[in-house]
């Protein structure tokens, strides 16, 4: 396949001014002309008019009303070629497509009976020959004619104009989109649906009609996705001057989809996941995530569909600046500073989890992208999580009012317009009169910079040094890396525990400076900062809040880390103590597992854990303090008590050995488990949270910490915690915490766990997003075996062409179960590939995120490593590759 590169950028030959389009929908074959008005760019000096097309039967084309025969248009790989186009041009296209075969879900598919599409980022193609590229701008007007049973709702983008009954039982309904978009926002829904809608009036007094549309039977689900949408609308107006442009606003949820949703103008489309939610079926992290996609979705409407990409290479500028965006409103929903504060450990805890490695592997990126095979492939965590943090350090180094600045002026500049990311970085900087050309490399280099702290205090000078270095290791394709400009927020800790006051020595004399948080500018390879009056040694609190997505790393003693851990301001840091605490505890004891089973155990491996858990004593304290410590957020204590996860912590050993990793986090585990036993069971007791359900920070933080102290105390295994964990289950008026009482279950010996897993599928059997759950909960169980998760693919609510379904066993199994899918015997390696090589057959996108499994495949030892090499290889050699996967697996071979 070929690669297409960044620099190869070309102006489009040809621009739209509108597109008319009449869709005959049938599942089977569904016909449509389309109209599109096109003159010729004076910026190109082409006129070649090239059309991408896939998968489609071409019936008709028509220039200027002259039929075109072939030989005077070219059609091949693809692209449809008309030589010599002369300076105006009205296309006439027919083409035909079939929906119900459309297991790829991109273009128009059919799902459940109903239509739906998805054009971003080339699906389009899949629905007409257009000049498919988010650079080419039209109005769009749509008429959908469908049978009137079958489908009696249809939809498009914008405004309703038109709609009326035909002949033979069939109705049709025109929509005119008023704004201009690329081919990638294009939408169309057709089907049986029901709605919950409301009209809302504006700030500046418009009413605007908002729905959320569902299959019949889900309107119980539809409520908080609107108080979301609500939410999410307000805040825009609030933080950002922006409204809602559009007289209609829809949200569709479909069961069938690859993404979490898709922005196209005026016509949202969800997948089920994002929309639906009641206390029966959605978990507190659901309804998070809905607050979350939901307004997500909404903030495209202004970053990225009125200011849109110039090219695919810019994908970062819509979606790193929106997840920024809907990070910040689900903060603000919050509102308190340690709400804050959790919301930003969450989602640090993301983009260490998936980012960073991404960042370190086959795959690795820049923020914008130099060259890609399949662009599918690069809705990646590094576009959209890194490219969020690299948003996020503007308005740290210019401040909230400042970034502000920047947005407005960007949207003056660039309103109506396909951009690149420099054009936003230039409305940022010339916003706020800095000179940030360096700050490009974020933009431009890929790989995780690391940046090592060393400090010097002077008593007798009371100065107070700290000397930061940054490096950043080569990555595919970019052997040297330029240093960053690193933004390093600081607070140095006096002995009590209390900021102290900051001042610098570049300050020069003046006012007094009453700061506790500086932010230091690391642009060079090392420099040092020096802080002045500064009276007794401090404890350094560095990149307060994740400043930077960096790897920070700084020799702490484990009595400063305690120390931080109890007194930061800074709670993200605070967190990050108790971390750092239990990584070192964490490593310690991998280690000494993977020396005893290389002398060949020769010593009880309870021995050599009890023997290296010399400091678990300490851990045990310091979390014990902040567990009883009810002046913090529940939520804040769940996270400080949650150990890195397994791949966390893989990540930060030379060589992986999954098995060894899980024996220390499990023992460590039930260390903590028994030391605090008592305050665990107070706790849980403690926060019980009676009552009607509600999914507010406060009950769903509280609901967290008693779910994560019933985690530690099952680890115990004994009658109590089965009890307790039983009772949870039968009592729980809330999926949370049915959830976590049968994740408990799974994860012991209790007898009544196959039980309590058979009850609540039948409980659930009509409720898909729930059977996920069931099979996500069993997939990621310490116990479960590949062929436990053989036997699960054959069960009949499995099936892998629902990219749920399909996450929700495999994908949890082969990332979320590393040390059942790194078993020694390699079988979990062939079941993967078994798996992508079918999915290839059924859906490439879905196939190729699977691929990308192996992705760190080299970082293991070498017995595993030849049984991944091999498997990477089978998967290689499988006929009928799509290019998603081979641009994957190729990667990973290379
Ligand atoms: N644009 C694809 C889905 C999303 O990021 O919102
Ligand atoms: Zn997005």
């Amino acid at each position: 396949p070929t690669t297409v590169l960044r620099k190869d950028y070309t102006v489009p030959a040809f621009l739209v001014d509108t597109v008319d389009m009449g869709f005959d929908l049938d599942p089977a074959a569904t016909r449509i002309a389309t109209r599109i008005t096109m003159r010729r760019n004076p910026a190109s000096g082409s006129k070649e008019i090239v059309l991408f097309g896939e998968e489609l039967e071409l019936v008709q084309l028509r220039l200027n009303g002259k039929q075109l025969k072939p030989g005077q248009y070219q059609l091949e790989a693809g692209k449809l070629r008309i030589a010599s186009a002369p300076a105006k041009v009205v296309l006439e296209i027919e083409t035909l497509t079939s929906p119900e075969k459309n297991t790829s879900l991109m273009g128009l598919y059919v799902s459940n009976g109903n239509f739906f599409t998805q054009c971003e980022a080339e699906g389009f193609r899949k629905i007409t020959y257009f000049p498919d590229r988010p650079d080419v701008m039209a109005k769009y007007t749509v008429m959908l004619r469908a049978d009137k049973k079958k489908y009696p709702v249809l939809l498009s983008n914008g405004n309703l104009i038109e709609e009326g009954d035909l002949a033979d039982g069939r109705h049709y309904a025109k929509w005119e989109d008023p704004f201009k978009k690329p081919s990638y926002l294009f939408a169309l829904v057709a089907g049986n649906l029901v709605c919950q809608e409301q009209k809302y009036t504006l700030k500046s007094g418009r009413e605007v009609l908002l729905q959320v549309w569902v299959e019949d039977g889900n309107l119980d689900k539809t409520q908080h996705a609107m108080d979301s949408l609500i939410n999410s609308i307000r805040w825009d107006e609030e933080r950002f001057g922006l409204e809602l442009d559009l007289d209609r606003f829809m949200i569709v949820a479909v069961g069938d989809f690859n993404m979490g949703a898709m922005e196209n103008k005026g016509l949202n489309i969800f997948n089920t996941k994002y929309v639906l939610a009641n206390p029966r079926i959605a978990t507190d992290v659901d309804y998070a995530n809905i607050e979350a996609v939901v307004g997500h979705e909404y903030f495209h409407n202004w970053t990225g569909n009125r200011v849109t990409c110039r090219d695919w290479f810019q994908l970062s500028l819509k979606e790193g600046l929106t997840v920024f965006r809907d990070q910040e409103f689900s903060a603000d929903m919050v509102g308190t500073d340690s709400g804050r504060a959790v919301k930003r450990i969450d989602d640090v805890r993301v983009l260490r989890q998936a980012q960073f490695p991404e960042d370190a592997g086959p795959m690795a990126h820049s923020v914008r992208p130099d060259s890609y095979v399949e662009i599918n492939n690069f809705y990646t965590v590094t576009i959209y999580e890194k490219g969020a943090e690299v948003v996020r350090m503007y308005q740290t180094l210019f401040g909230r009012d400042g970034f502000r600045k920047g947005m407005d002026l960007y949207f003056e500049r660039h309103d109506g317009q396909a951009v690149e990311c420099d054009d936003f970085r230039a409305a940022m900087v010339d916003a706020n009169g800095r000179d940030l050309s360096q700050f490009e490399r974020w933009y431009s280099q890929a790989g995780t910079p690391r940046v090592r702290v060393q400090s010097k205090y002077d008593s007798a000078k009371k100065t107070y040094e700290l000397t930061l270095t940054q490096t950043c290791a080569p990555t595919p394709g970019q052997a040297k890396k330029l240093p960053f400009h690193i933004p390093v927020a600081v607070g140095l800790l006096d002995s009590k525990g209390k900021d102290m006051p900051l001042r610098l020595q570049a300050d020069g004399k003046g006012k007094a400076n009453t700061e506790t948080t500086r932010v230091l500018e690391l642009t060079k390879a090392e420099q040092t900062f020096r802080f002045v009056e500064v009276a007794e040694q401090p404890v350094p609190s560095i990149l307060r809040n994740f400043s930077a997505p960096v790897v920070l790393d700084v020799e702490y003693s484990d009595a400063e880390l305690a120390f931080l851990l109890a007194h930061d301001s800074d709670p993200f840091n605070r967190w990050e103590a108790g971390q750092r605490l239990a990584t070192r505890s964490l490593l310690v004891l991998t280690a000494a597992v993977q020396d005893a089973s290389q002398a060949g155990h020769v010593v009880a491996l309870q021995d050599v854990l009890n023997n290296a858990a010399s400091n678990s004593g300490a851990l045990g304290e310091a979390f014990g303090l902040i567990l009883n410590d009810a002046a913090l957020d529940a939520a804040f204590r769940e996270l400080a008590l949650t150990l890195p996860s397994e791949t966390l912590l893989a990540e930060q050993t030379e060589v992986i050995d999954p098995q060894a990793i899980h024996t220390s986090r499990q023992y460590l585990r039930g260390k903590l488990g028994q030391a605090l036993k008592d305050d665990l069971l107070a706790a849980y007791h403690a926060n019980q949270t009676p009552g009607a359900y509600s999914p507010d920070a406060e009950a769903s933080g509280k609901r967290a910490l008693k779910n994560v102290a019933l985690s530690y105390l099952i680890q115990a295994d004994d009658e109590a915690a089965h009890a307790l964990a039983q009772q949870q289950y039968d009592n729980a008026n809330n999926m949370t915490d049915r959830l976590a009482a049968l994740v408990a279950l799974t994860n012991s010996s209790a007898p009544g766990k196959a039980a309590a897993l058979e009850k609540f599928y039948e409980d659930f059997a009509q409720e898909a997003l729930v059977i996920d759950k069931w099979f996500a909960l069993q997939a990621t169980a310490y116990t479960a075996d590949v062929a436990a998760i053989r036997a699960l693919s054959e069960h009949p609510a499995f099936t892998l062409k629902n990219p749920n379904r399909a996450r929700s066993l495999i994908f949890s199994f082969c990332s979320g179960n590393p040390v059942n899918f790194h078993a020694v015997d390699g079988s979990g390696y062939e079941f993967w590939a078994d798996q992508v090589i079918a999915l290839n057959g059924v859906n490439p996108q879905v196939a190729a995120r699977l691929a990308r499994s192996l992705d760190r495949w080299r970082k293991y030892a070498p017995a595993l490593q030849e049984k991944m090499r091999a498997a990477l290889q089978r998967v290689a050699a499988a006929p009928d590759l799509s290019k998603d996967v081979l641009e994957v697996i190729g990667k990973a071979l290379a």
